[in-house]
């Protein structure tokens, strides 16, 4: 058995796991935030069969967009001292961070 544990954007998460289920996968939502933008995010926690765990990612991939954002970032220019200037980086975030573990054992009582 696998564990899947994929970040993605909160957006693409309902149509994931509405996928996800209907293809008859468990699967846990976690709320959660990304280190780099501060911004919420989903982690999903999917535990599936070795031989589904392809069909899983594939879910995860089709439902996952990409796209850009913008963080504020702050300088100081040069010779001017006590100024800070703030200004938009774009980066782009996603579709999904995809995570495989190994599971050793699991048990549902
Ligand atoms: P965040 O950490 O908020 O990162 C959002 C996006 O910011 C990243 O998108 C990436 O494009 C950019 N970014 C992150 N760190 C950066 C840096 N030091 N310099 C410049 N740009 C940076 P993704 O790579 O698609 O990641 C989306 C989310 O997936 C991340 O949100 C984080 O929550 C998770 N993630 C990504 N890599 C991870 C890892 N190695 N371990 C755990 N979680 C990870």
């Amino acid at each position: 058995m696998k564990l899947i544990l994929a970040v993605v954007q909160d957006e693409d998460s309902h149509k994931v796991l509405n996928e996800l289920r209907s293809n008859n996968f468990g699967a846990t939502k976690l709320s959660s935030t990304g280190g780099f933008l501060r911004a919420g995010n989903t982690t999903l926690i999917v535990g599936v069969e070795e031989e589904k765990l392809e069909k899983a990612i594939e879910i995860i991939k089709k439902q996952s967009k990409s796209r850009k954002q913008f963080v504020s970032s702050t300088i100081t220019p040069g010779d001017a001292l006590g100024i800070l200037v703030n200004y938009p980086i774009e980066v782009v975030v996603g579709g999904a961070t995809i995570f495989v573990i190994d599971i050793e054992r699991f048990e549902k009582v």
